[in-house]
């Protein structure tokens, strides 16, 4: 699937009350919802979804935040998804984010930037099942 991405909505900007407003953004950026739910990840589940940053100095911390709260996790559909995805969300650190973009608008920090976007269509593939079965997928 070429077509496909996969975000999370983090637990800075659920607790920020934002996730309205960022699922809104993206249905009007175009995208569609392929499958979405709201869940929580453990230490244990945070730490396997993230095990590619194992080695990076912030991986502890991620996992800590990104196990911290309630999350919205989905994947989504659009032409070039993967690279459209990422330019909707914008930088890694919200202060290098462009203008109007979900991380500029909403993330909190560079360790608490509010959305997750796939970085490859491999990856999209691999995130989403980690997620969803192919029975919530449609
Ligand atoms: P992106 O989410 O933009 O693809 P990655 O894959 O480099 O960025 O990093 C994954 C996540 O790790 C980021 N979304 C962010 O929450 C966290 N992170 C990245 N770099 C740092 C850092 N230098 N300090 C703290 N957390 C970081």
């Amino acid at each position: 699937m070429t077509n496909r991405t996969f975000t999370m909505i983090k637990p800075d900007a659920m607790k920020n009350g934002h996730a309205g407003a960022i699922l809104n953004q993206i249905i009007k950026a175009g995208f569609r919802i392929v499958a979405l739910k709201q869940t929580k990840l453990s230490t244990d589940n945070a730490g396997e979804f993230y095990a590619v940053h194992k080695e990076r100095p912030f991986y502890t911390e991620l996992v800590q935040f990104m196990s911290s709260g309630i999350i919205i996790a989905a994947i989504l559909e659009k032409d070039n998804a993967v690279a459209d995805f990422r330019k909707l969300i914008g930088a890694t650190n919200p202060a290098q984010a462009e203008e109007g973009t979900i991380r500029k608008l909403y993330a909190t920090s560079l360790g608490e930037n509010a959305v997750h976007g796939s970085d490859s269509d491999e990856n999209a593939e691999i995130e989403g099942n980690f997620f969803f079965s192919g029975l919530e997928k449609f």
